[in-house]
């Protein structure tokens, strides 16, 4: 998969970028991710990348000549992927929309600064706008790194153990049982027995209540769309989740 990412602060991805999974991936070539400095393509002496709003405002706008210069830079050395406008107005960024968009080979993300983009170059060459959620950020950058991060873990070949991914939080909608090491005791705290029974069904068991225990906790709401088998059930009865579990289900 490749990125082009097209921003004023190019440097902002320099870190991210060289740990971790993002560094193996890119040193395997499983992706490869292009930072392009919107400023190179300002026509004026200035360098010039945003402007006044006309009907006046606070805040300054991105000019579109930079952006297009950039995209079509791009467009003419490679053939162009999806172009996605990061933006507070935007679907919001989900596990679904990392899958969706994880099947393309290519993705043009352009980071938005300033109070937002010229309305014109969204119009006509972005295909989609994408909010990573509702708090305001200064710019698009750190939106465009966590969109990068959750696509490029998503791709069958970057993570080793191929169904990792499956098994995460959020892909059947229960969140993920909690994990110790040693040692173990910890402060004077234990580690719950089935986990040192050495009872794999019996550890799978605990695991999976503990899941149920948790979302019911602290994400009601995704319990909604979870389907459980009937081995899950009985357990859900035998331990009296079962009752709770239909009441968040069936509102
Ligand atoms: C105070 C300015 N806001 C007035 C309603 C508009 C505004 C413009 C530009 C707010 C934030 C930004 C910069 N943010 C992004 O470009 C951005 C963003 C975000 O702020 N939150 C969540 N996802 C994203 S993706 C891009």
């Amino acid at each position: 998969m490749r990125f082009d990412i097209l921003t004023i602060f190019p440097d902002f991805f320099d870190s991210p970028m060289q740990e971790g999974i993002l560094r193996r991936a890119q040193a395997a070539g499983q992706i490869r991710v292009a930072v392009h400095n919107i400023r190179d393509y300002a026509l004026d002496r200035h360098k010039m990348t945003d402007d006044r709003p006309f009907g006046g405002g606070e805040g300054m706008v991105m000019k579109p000549e930079p952006l297009l210069a950039c995209l079509d830079d791009l467009e003419q050395r490679e053939q162009g992927g999806p172009v996605v406008l990061l933006s507070p107005r935007g679907r919001q960024f989900s596990q679904k929309v990392a899958e969706e968009l994880a099947a393309e080979s290519r993705l043009v993300l352009v980071c938005g600064r300033y109070e937002g983009v010229d309305q014109r170059f969204t119009d006509r060459y972005v295909d989609q706008e994408i909010s990573i959620g509702d708090y305001v950020l200064s710019g698009g950058e750190l939106a465009a790194m966590v969109m990068v991060d959750a696509i490029t873990r998503l791709l069958p070949e970057v993570l080793g153990c191929s169904d990792s991914a499956l098994h995460d939080t959020f892909s059947r909608g229960l969140l993920k049982h909690s994990q110790y090491t040693r040692p173990r005791e910890f402060q004077g705290m234990g580690v719950p027995g089935p986990l040192l029974s050495g009872d794999h069904a019996a550890i799978r068991g605990y695991r999976f209540l503990e899941s149920v225990e948790l979302t019911l906790e602290k994400r009601p709401d995704l319990l909604a769309g979870v389907r459980f088998s009937p081995e899950e059930v009985a357990l859900l009865r035998k331990s009296g989740l079962w009752v709770k579990v239909k009441e968040v289900q069936e509102g």
